[in-house]
This record gives structure tokens, C-alpha cells and sequence, in this order.
């Protein structure tokens, strides 16, 4: 029988209150400075208290959003995205959008990064596969993920882990996510993702999240973007649902 509990998004718990806290300032021209003020941002989050869950930015953003996890118990960065993003360098650039986890990878509080979506990867390097290798990050392509369902994708994430998780939004179809810079064909569904996200937030304590690459000016009918908002709030929902129900 079709349980119509697998379609509930749980916005309706009363003792959650979501707070938008505003935006991080973006200085032009200055990305370092750019993403120290994005840091700062979460690190005032975490003395609060509260869940982060940051929304935009391009992808460079996510190694300054964990860094400020550094006085916090270690973490573990569950990633999904249609690449690894674990590139050294660019021209000499180590803090643009393809080297995230690269930088995570080398913070003292990362205990692992398990990636979950990467398909049709024509720009990765040999080099930097070698080192997402050396590094022993999980990763688990897209057809893997597919052909093995949710359930058993989220068992590569190892047990235990307090875990943040980033979704990079070109790791969906771009038939439902045309709006970002590098589209990338064959990438999950809506309910692909929604069930991973689900079994995470069942299995494992979320301690923050982020969503990004969304870029408005590809996205001008806005799908994009509501898939987005429907993706966050769907994780954000499962997150506290299942909070609730382990205190009881
Ligand atoms: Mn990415």
C-alpha cells in the first residue's frame, strides 16, 4: 500500500522555529574575504545554537562554512554534486567553486567526506581523482546510487558520524535544474534526492547543511530555485521530525 507518510514534509512541528538570519556580505572582488565573513556568519550560528543551513553562493562557500565547525565535536561531510570538487588548484586559485572538499579534506575537524552523485565528469583530472583517492573519500556515482537505492547509498557514510551535508544543486537533472553554471546530464531526480536526504537525516545527527550553486540569471523561470527551497525544506522537516522522535 502506497504510505502516504513517505510524502509528508514535516513543517507542521511546532517547537521548530525557522529563522533567516540574512545574508553573508560579499565583498567584490575579494572571494577570501568574501568567504571569512560567510565563516564568521556560521560561527555565530553555532554559538546560537541553532542548525545553519546556508542557501547560496557558488560552491566555495562550503569550505568556509565548515571551517567554522573547527571548535566543534569533529564532523563528517556527506556531498552531493554531480563532481567531486576536490581540484587543488586553478590558476593558481585554491578557494574557487571545484575545490571545496579539497580544503575540507585538509581541516583537522573533517573526519571523512563521503560524496554521493558524481556522473559525466569530462573535466576531472587524473591528478585529483588520485588524491580524493589517497584521501579515502566514500564515493558513490550517480548509476551506483540508482541501481542501489537510498537505503543502501547512505550505508557508505560511515555510522555514527555527526554529519554535514552539502548539495550542490547541479548534482540534479538538469531537465529540473537548468539554472546553475555546470550543468552536467544524468543527474538525480527529485526523488532521488529526497529520499537520500530522508535516510540521512534518519540514520545519522545533521549538523549543518548548505544548498548551492542556484544562479538566478540561468534560472529565468525560477525552477531551479523553487526546487531549491522545496529540496531545503524537505531536509530541513526530515532533520527535525526525526529529532523529535528520538527524544520521544
Ligand atoms: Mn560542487
Amino acid at each position: 500500500m502506497f504510505d502516504f507518510e513517505d510524502e509528508i514534509t514535516y513543517l507542521t512541528i511546532d517547537e521548530v522555529r525557522i529563522v533567516d538570519a540574512g545574508d553573508s556580505d560579499v565583498i567584490y572582488a575579494d572571494t577570501k574575504r568574501s568567504l571569512a565573513n560567510a565563516e564568521q556568519a556560521v560561527r555565530g550560528l553555532l554559538d546560537a545554537k541553532v542548525l545553519p543551513c546556508i542557501l547560496g553562493g557558488d560552491h566555495a562557500i562550503t569550505m568556509a562554512t565548515i571551517a567554522a565547525f573547527s571548535n566543534e565535536k569533529p564532523i563528517h561531510i556527506v556531498h552531493l554534486d554531480a563532481h567531486f570538487d576536490f581540484i587543488d588548484g586553478r590558476n593558481g586559485i585554491t578557494w574557487g567553486h571545484g575545490s571545496p572538499m579539497r580544503r575540507a579534506s585538509e581541516m583537522a575537524h573533517v573526519k571523512g567526506i563521503t560524496t554521493l552523485g558524481p556522473h559525466n565528469m569530462a573535466a576531472v583530472s587524473r591528478k585529483d581523482w588520485e588524491a580524493s583517492r589517497a584521501y579515502g573519500a566514500h564515493v558513490v556515482p550517480l548509476r551506483l546510487v540508482r541501481t542501489q537505492g537510498a537505503v543502501a547509498s547512505v550505508e557508505h557514510i560511515p555510522q555514527g558520524e555527526r554529519v554535514y551535508v552539502s548539495i550542490d544543486i547541479d548534482s540534479f537533472d538538469p531537465s529540473i535544474a537548468s539554472g546553475t553554471a555546470t550543468i552536467s546530464h544524468g543527474g538525480f531526480t527529485y526523488y532521488e534526492v529526497k529520499d537520500i536526504l530522508r535516510e540521512i537525516a534518519k540514520r545519522f545527527e545533521v549538523v549543518g547543511v548548505d544548498l548551492v550553486e542556484v544562479s538566478p540569471p540561468y534560472d529565468p523561470s525560477g525552477v531551479t530555485a523553487l526546487l531549491a527551497a522545496r529540496t531545503s525544506l524537505d531536509f530541513i522537516g526530515s532533520i527535525f521530525h526525526e529529532r523529535m522522535k528520538r527524544r520521544g
